[in-house]
């Protein structure tokens, strides 16, 4: 009587727990009816405890049946457990998916300096107005940097351009205008040259003046060059550049280099003309400088100025990206941050 009862509540046991095994919807659901099932305190654990109470011919019975039960539930267990790791990793195989027949990634394209891209774009448009470009050394000859343009050693104009001099007497290049003279005596006119790098003043730096910085030398040498075709140029080279229309302002400028001479402001991009750091709040960036070629400059490179004259312009490279992209600090173009020059 007693061992059947044991009998049915085994198969009742065994069947409810099994079944809820098969319908466990997670791992920590199973492990739970494991446990109650199972474990050290568990169902069938209690029913163990019971058989001592049966009768010695009964007992191996029983002992079976818990035996036959525990199996069966270890093994529903198993499987269940089972299923879940394999829905596991079929989850992952899914997400983790790679399509082995597309192009590796390969190395991360960098991108060119945007001092680079306006230079380049410079120089595509004075190629396609016919003139060359000219590149020049960066330690420079103190004739070629200064005297050849008309500034001898105890010219004021010298103090303005203050630089690196270097022990045999030459100098890092306060200018791109060294390359015009060299031009010049390279080539004799008729002229057309330009001559964009890098150029260095000792300096004070602040948010519009950096020690080392960007020029474009433009040079034309023909005749009777005039005023017109300067501006001219000048006009067709900040179209293209800010593709807008440019407040510009033209005033008279001093460089000895030149006669007549000039300097040309643009309105702040950066603050639309009402004042800031970058153009000291007076609402204009200076860009270059300009002018007629001085004879005397001409003079000192061979070329008879009775019979030759033109135009020369010195252009601020750095400071037109400034212009171009609203930057308002010329030494974010020199810091080598990667966050900044990513955007270009
Ligand atoms: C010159 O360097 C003359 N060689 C330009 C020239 C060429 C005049 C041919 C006439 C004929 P200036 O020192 O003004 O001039 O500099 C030219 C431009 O360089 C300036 O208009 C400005 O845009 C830029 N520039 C000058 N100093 C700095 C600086 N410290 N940092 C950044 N840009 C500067």
């Amino acid at each position: 009587m007693f061992d059947s009862m044991l009998d049915e509540q085994i198969r009742a046991l065994q069947a409810d727990a099994c079944a809820r095994m098969e319908s466990a919807k997670s791992l920590e659901e199973l492990e739970a009816v494991r446990v109650e099932a199972l474990g050290r305190k568990g169902v069938l654990a209690q029913f163990s405890k019971e058989m001592g109470k049966l009768a010695p011919e009964e007992r191996a019975g029983a002992g079976k049946l818990l035996n036959a039960a525990k199996q069966a539930l270890e093994e529903a267990f198993e499987r269940r457990k089972h299923s879940f790791e394999e829905a596991k990793l079929a989850a992952r195989l899914d997400a983790e998916w790679v399509d082995l027949t597309l192009p590796a990634a390969g190395p991360r394209p960098g991108s060119l300096h945007p001092i680079t891209q306006i230079q380049m774009e410079i120089e595509d448009l004075f190629v396609s107005l016919g003139f060359m470009v000219l590149d020049g050394p960066e330690v420079e000859t103190e004739y070629h940097n200064f005297d050849a343009l008309n500034i001898p050693r105890d010219h004021p104009a010298r103090d303005t351009q203050d630089t690196f001099w270097l022990t045999d007497g030459n100098l890092l290049r306060t200018h791109t205008s060294p390359v015009q003279v060299r031009g010049m005596e390279r080539f004799k006119p008729p002229l057309r040259m330009v001559a964009p790098g890098r150029v260095f003043r000792n300096e004070s730096i602040d948010a519009s003046h950096e020690h080392t910085f960007y020029q474009i030398e433009g040079m034309m040498i023909d005749h009777d060059v005039s005023v017109a075709h300067l501006l001219y140029f000048m006009q067709t080279l900040l179209h293209e550049v800010f593709r807008r229309d440019v407040k510009v302002r033209l005033r008279p400028g001093f460089f000895p280099f030149v006669e007549p001479g000039f300097e040309l402001d643009i309105q702040c991009f950066i603050c639309g003309g009402s004042g800031c750091a970058v153009c000291k709040h007076s609402g204009w960036v200076e860009q270059l400088g300009c002018g007629l070629v001085n004879p005397n400059v001409l003079r000192t490179s061979g070329i008879d100025p009775e019979e030759w004259n033109g135009f020369a312009f010195g252009l601020g490279l750095t400071r037109l990206v400034m212009m171009r992209y609203g930057i308002e600090d010329i030494r974010l173009l020199q810091s080598g941050d990667l966050r900044f020059l990513q955007q270009f």
